[in-house]
């Protein structure tokens, strides 16, 4: 984890919007010695940030580095408490189990997990999550809701919006929502998410959100089977982004929907769903883990549940499944 005495140089940096900040203030803020400052601004420059140096001036940041570190998710955040811790490791197994573990400890609520790469990335049902480095955001997020377990579910469905509404404004592209759990542009799967719970039977301790989104990498950085299925922010774009930025931006609407839904329940982001659904009025098949379903995806409930209507009418409840159109929608 990072410094203390860094994370503050950042703070300092971040509040100065790209103007000077002098060795003396920067001295004063931290307690050190200007020696000393420089000693950090050198560890900051080892981490790839471009920082400019002028006589009686100071030091400024030009350029922060293409990395999802600690350091560059804070610098710029605004966020109340999500993403105020940040666990951070350059290669991991899954940051969803490390989240878990964390969670376990008793981590503060808005805890981070995030890696430039993962080993063992997972979907649902253990499904393996392609995560090559430096290309995407692998992330989990620890919230700690005072809800009973049936409304974990919803939690998808918020960071669902949370990130279409991310992309939307950070790289002007429109994705749409696949219920449950998959973002898709032009069809192909960009985003995942996978929320998991640890509960006891009337009340969620922990909820862990994890996100996975390809934002930079190439049609090579896919294996085949992913080939016709995924897609990526650049491909879309045709030019790279800050996956930093991104991360930012999704923290920023999570954490605001999220308080809107402590406050004022489901309903406001129900609504906000619906209108980036593809699913929703369509012929679709659901294949659950007991059985496929096939019919008209009515809509979601207030649980955040999938209806769908069957041809002798009869209306069934999903909690969870992978959606198919069926080659006559
Ligand atoms: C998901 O599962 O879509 C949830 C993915 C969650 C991944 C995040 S990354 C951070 C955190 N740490 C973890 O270990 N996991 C979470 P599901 O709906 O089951 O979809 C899995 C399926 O998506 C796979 O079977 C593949 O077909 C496909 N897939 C795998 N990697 C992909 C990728 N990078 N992009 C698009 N599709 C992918």
């Amino acid at each position: 984890m990072q410094s203390p005495i860094r994370k503050k140089m950042l703070e300092a940096f971040s509040k100065s919007k790209g103007e000077f900040v002098s060795g003396q203030s920067l001295a004063d803020i931290l307690g050190c010695t200007r020696t000393a400052v420089w000693k950090h601004i050198e560890e900051l420059r080892k981490e790839g940030f471009e920082l400019e140096a002028v006589r009686k001036r100071g030091y400024r940041i030009i350029k922060t580095p293409d990395k999802v570190t600690d350091n560059e998710i804070r610098y710029g955040l605004n966020t109340k408490f999500l993403g105020h811790t940040i666990y951070y490791q350059e290669s991991i197994d899954s940051t969803q189990k490390k989240a878990h573990h964390l969670a376990y400890d008793g981590c503060p609520e808005g805890t981070i997990v995030i890696a430039e790469e993962q080993t063992s990335g997972r979907g649902r049902l253990t499904r393996p999550w392609h995560s090559p480095k430096f290309t995407g955001i692998w992330m989990s997020i620890v919230l700690r809701p005072k809800l009973p377990p049936q409304q974990a579910p919803q939690f998808t469905l918020i960071a669902a919006v949370a990130v279409v509404q991310a992309i939307e404004e950070v790289c002007g592209l429109n994705p749409e929502i696949k219920w449950p759990n998959d973002i898709l542009i032009k069809g192909r799967k960009v985003t995942g998410i996978l929320t998991e719970l640890q509960a006891e039977s009337d009340k969620i301790n922990s909820i862990i959100i994890g996100i996975g989104m390809n934002v930079n990498a190439e049609e090579s950085d896919f294996p085949e089977e992913l080939k016709k299925i995924a897609t990526s922010i650049a491909i879309e774009k045709g030019q790279s982004v800050s996956r930093a930025r991104l991360i930012q931006k999704i923290l920023e609407k999570l954490e605001n929907y999220y308080q809107i839904y402590l406050e004022k329940g489901f309903s406001p982001i129900k609504w906000l769903w619906e209108g980036y659904a593809v699913s929703i009025g369509k012929n679709i098949i659901a294949r659950t883990i007991t059985g496929s379903i096939e019919g008209k995806a009515l809509g979601i409930t207030d649980e955040g549940v999938l209806r769908i209507q069957d041809e002798n009418d009869k209306i069934h409840e999903v909690y969870s499944a992978d959606i198919e159109f069926p080659d006559n929608n």
